[in-house]
C-alpha cells in the first residue's frame, strides 16, 4: 500500500543493514525496503522461500504492533522496490572476520559495492546515498564512481560510529552521562582514525581540563583513544564478526539528519577537495547534512588551533586511506 511516508532503501540485509531498518521505522517518518540477494550463497541450503531480506523484513513488522511504529518495512531483491528513494545505505559486502583488516575485505567488496550501487542508481537517482561497506573510505570511492553522482550525494558512515565509541568510553572513566560528552573522531575508519581532543569536551569543559585537574589520567585518556582506534577490532574479536548496534544507529543518525532536513554537524566521511590540505580522497570530517546531502564542510585545521598531534594524526590517516584507494586503483577498480 502507497503511503506519504519518505523512502529509506537499505541495501544489504545483514545485522548491520537490519538495525539500520528497525532504528529508522521506530521513528515512523519513513518506509523501508531492505534489499539483499535472494539466496545467501555462502549457504549449503540456500532458501527456496524468499530471501534473507523478505524474512527479516517481516520479523520487523510483526514487532511493529508492540513497538507501535506503522511505517512498514518490505524486503526484496528486486532494485524495482527501491525506486523514488529519498535515502539509500549500502552496507553490502563482507564483514570481518576475526584478525581481519578492514582493508582485507577491498577487492570483494569493491566488485560488491560497485554493482550493488550501479542497479540502485538507476532507479534511485535523486537519493543521498550513505555507505557503510568496509573498507569505509574506499568503499565511498567506489559508490562515487558506480554512481556518478554529485559529491555531495555519496558520503560514508565513519565518523559516528568512532565518535560514539570514544564518547561511551570517556563516559564511563569519568562517571558522566554520555549525552553530555561531545567528542569528534576523525579521519579514515582505519586503526589511524584521530580523536580530537581539542573539540572533546565533558559538560562542556575541554577534556584536557579534566587531565590537567586530576579527574582523568593521562594514560586513561590514552587508552579510550587507544580503544576507539581499535573499536572495530575489538568487538569484532568478542563478537566473531563485525558489530552492528552501534554502527546501524550511527547510520540512522544520518539518514535522519539528511531525510528530516535537520542541518546537524556530524562527523562525515566526504570527499575532500583541498580542505585540510588533502584533495580527491574521502576521508572523515565535520559536514552539515541536509537534504541535499553533505552540505558544508568545515575545515577544523582553518577554523580552529588543532594541536600539533592531532594536525600530524590527519595528515597520517590520509596517508594510510590514500594508500588503500590506491591499490584499489591498481586492481583495476576505479
Ligand atoms: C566497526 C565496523 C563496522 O567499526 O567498521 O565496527
Amino acid at each position: 500500500m502507497a503511503s506519504g511516508r519518505k523512502k529509506v532503501s537499505v541495501i544489504g540485509a545483514g545485522n548491520v543493514g537490519a538495525t539500520v531498518a528497525f532504528h529508522i521505522a521506530q521513528q515512523g517518518y519513513a518506509d523501508v525496503v531492505l534489499l539483499d540477494l535472494p539466496d545467501d550463497l555462502t549457504l549449503e541450503k540456500p532458501r527456496k522461500t524468499g530471501s534473507m531480506a523478505t524474512g527479516k523484513a517481516l520479523d520487523l513488522n510483526q514487532a511493529s504492533p508492540i513497538v507501535g511504529y506503522s511505517s512498514r518495512i518490505k524486503g526484496t531483491s528486486d532494485y524495482a522496490d527501491m525506486a523514488a528513494s529519498d535515502v539509500v545505505v549500502i552496507t553490502s559486502g563482507r564483514p570481518r572476520s576475526p584478525g581481519m583488516s578492514r582493508e582485507d575485505l577491498l577487492a570483494v567488496n569493491a566488485d560488491i559495492v560497485a554493482s550493488v550501487a550501479a542497479q540502485a542508481v538507476r532507479v534511485s537517482p535523486a537519493a543521498v546515498y550513505i555507505v557503510v561497506s568496509n573498507p569505509l573510505d574506499a568503499m565511498c570511492h567506489v559508490a562515487l564512481k558506480a554512481t556518478s553522482l554529485p559529491a555531495s550525494r555519496v558520503i560514508g558512515q565513519a565518523g559516528v560510529l568512532d565518535s560514539t565509541r570514544y564518547r561511551n568510553y570517556i563516559a564511563e572513566a569519568v562517571g558522566v552521562a554520555v549525552e553530555d560528552i561531545q567528542a569528534y573522531v576523525l579521519g579514515g575508519h582505519g586503526d589511524q582514525m584521530v580523536p580530537i581532543r581539542s573539540l572533546t569536551t565533558i559538560g562542556g569543559i575541554p577534556v584536557q581540563q579534566w587531565v590537567e585537574s586530576g579527574k582523568l589520567t593521562e594514560e586513561q585518556l590514552q587508552k579510550i583513544e587507544d580503544d576507539t582506534r581499535q573499536g572495530g577490532g575489538i568487538l569484532t574479536g568478542l563478537i566473531g564478526t563485525s558489530a552492528w548496534y552501534a554502527p546501524g544507529v550511527a547510520t540512522a543518525e544520518m539518514v535522519e539528519a539528511v531525510l528530516l532536513d535537520r542541518k546537524r554537524i556530524l562527523a562525515t566521511t566526504i570527499l575532500l577537495t583541498g580542505e585540510y590540505g588533502v584533495s580527491d580522497l574521502y576521508f572523515g570530517v565535520p559536514a552539515l547534512l541536509g537534504a541535499a546531502g553533505a552540505e558544508e564542510v568545515y575545515d577544523l585545521s582553518r577554523l580552529v588551533r588543532l594541536t600539533p598531534t592531532e594536525l600530524a594524526g590527519i595528515e597520517d590517516s590520509a596517508k594510510k586511506v590514500r594508500v588503500t584507494v590506491d591499490s584499489l586503483r591498481s586492481l583495476g577498480k576505479l
